[in-house]
């Protein structure tokens, strides 16, 4: 077996670190410098932005704030702690390893700091919703259980106010995870692997890497939940982590130690439970995706200790959140289904697989992925409406594939168009397969644009 761990991991401890520079005044920046300062720690934060809405207030609060220009060099500071945006290739990074300065990730930081019972989740796609899942199935079972990271609340912002037998149920991405040494699941689970954010990687091999390191500080009891359906995620935890193996499958029977789908129902065999767990026509959504979530969230709450009826119960009452094959109205016959979660090539593949004719609503920005490979799950969709920088390039997919394919200027005339295009009986959707930072603020303010547009569209004006 080899080793994710870098020189960084041989650093000393937090109690030995005086001087920081924190990376970005993002949440997770100021919740960092947050810890850090009641720590006693001398911080300074980098910001590139000299606009930043919550400079001034940053300041205010006693925090050190200054622009790139202005930053302190490297070799004076004894850590440093990039927001999840700041690419591996920053030249502060490179800087940083090169003196021997330790790098740590928001959640690295924070469970140095103050080290609770941890299950975390990462992958390409799903995580969000098996985090959410991983947390109800929890709450459910009578834990006190909190769903933080990449979901959106850092895990610096929470822990000093948590109870001492809180479960952290993290999400946590491939950015957050390359600058993680010595943050150790309990329970690390990776759902799937399809290229994505190789505007930030250098290359394939660091994303999935980085990813690798959910299990890089992993005991030999530690569990390594992996979904056996995506290969390249099996192979790799295979050759990386170093405890326990549970394999989740839906395309038949659990393994020894796994879950799997035998005829409709989720069936366990791990050492916490041994039999069926929940049927899948019991959940809200019935999507070869969601099906996927519901059994690696019932291996990571049942290792972790959860009554079966519980994880029963919780994946039965769950709905996925806002943007995520979200029914948002139905127009004249037309369901207008706003999936702008789908930020990369494999979300979208996924949603395509959602409904039997489509109108395709998709663009933004593709952030070095391949977007060719959706030819192959063009089958459903009739037209497609194409919107932001990666127009050309779908545009292209869409004429391989045989589909007709329009341009937009913006999401509303994209809505109107696809309106036109679409039959009673058809799903228009907004699948991205991009990241919206071309056009809008984040994917929530995508989604809220199309559903706006699609509630206004006039019942009995398509001719
Ligand atoms: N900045 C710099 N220099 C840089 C890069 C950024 O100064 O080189 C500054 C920016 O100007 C900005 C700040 O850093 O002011 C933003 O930091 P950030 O982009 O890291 O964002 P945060 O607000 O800290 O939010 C991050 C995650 N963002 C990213 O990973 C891009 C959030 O995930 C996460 O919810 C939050 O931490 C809490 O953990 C968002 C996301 O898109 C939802 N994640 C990706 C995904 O899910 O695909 C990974």
């Amino acid at each position: 077996m080899g080793s994710t761990r870098t020189p960084a991991d041989v650093a000393p401890g937090l109690d030995d670190i005086r001087s920081a520079l924190v990376i970005g005044l993002g949440v997770s920046g100021r919740a960092a410098a947050g810890l850090l300062s009641a720590r006693g720690v001398e911080v300074t934060v980098v910001e590139d932005r000299d606009d930043h809405p919550t400079l001034a207030a940053a300041r205010e609060a006693g925090l050190r704030v200054v622009s790139g220009t202005q930053r302190p060099a490297v070799d004076t500071v004894d850590l440093v702690v990039p927001s999840p945006g700041v690419p591996e290739s920053a030249p502060v990074l490179r800087e940083a390893e090169a003196a021997g300065v330790p790098v740590w990730s928001e959640p690295e930081l924070a469970v140095r700091h103050r080290p609770l019972r941890l299950l975390a989740i990462t992958g390409t796609n799903g995580k969000t919703s098996v985090t959410e899942l991983v947390a109800a199935m929890l709450q459910a079972g009578g834990h006190t259980a909190v769903a933080c990271g990449n979901i959106g609340t850092p895990m610096c912002a929470l822990v000093d106010d948590l109870a001492a037998d809180t479960v952290l149920v993290a999400e946590l991405s491939s950015f957050q995870l390359r600058f993680a040494h010595r943050l150790r699941p309990e329970v690390g689970a990776l759902l799937n692997l399809a290229d994505d954010h190789l505007d930030w990687h250098d290359d394939v091999d660091s994303y999935h890497r980085a990813k690798a390191r959910i299990w890089g500080a992993q005991g030999d009891q530690d569990w390594a939940v992996v979904s056996v359906d995506d290969p390249v995620a099996a192979d790799l935890r295979d050759r990386w982590a170093p405890g326990r193996r549970a394999d989740v499958t839906v395309a038949g029977p659990p393994a020894a130690d796994g879950v799997g789908v035998v005829e409709g129902v989720v069936v366990a065999d791990l050492p916490t439970h041994r039999g069926p767990v929940v049927a899948l026509d019991e959940l809200v959504i019935d999507a070869p995706h969601h099906h996927a979530n519901v059994a690696a969230a019932a291996a990571v709450a049942l290792l972790a200790g959860v009554d079966v009826r519980a994880v029963a119960d919780a994946a039965r009452a769950f709905h996925p959140g806002r943007h995520r094959l979200e029914l948002v109205t139905e127009v004249d016959g037309v369901r207008y289904v706003d999936d702008s979660k789908a930020t990369n090539v494999h979300a979208a593949s996924a949603a395509l697989r959602s409904a039997e004719r489509i109108v395709w609503i998709a663009g933004g920005l593709a952030k070095g992925a391949d977007l060719g490979v959706l030819a192959d799950d063009l089958g459903a969709v009739r037209e497609a409406v194409l919107i932001g920088e990666a127009a050309g390039a779908l545009a292209e997919v869409c004429a391989a594939a045989g589909v007709p394919a329009r341009r937009a200027d913006s999401m509303e005339q994209a809505v109107e168009v696809a309106g036109e295009l679409a039959r009673p009986g058809d799903t228009v959707l907004l699948a991205p397969a991009c990241s919206s930072f071309d056009q809008f603020t984040d994917y929530a303010e995508r989604g809220e644009r199309f559903a706006a547009a699609a509630r206004g569209l006039v019942t009995g004006s398509r001719t």
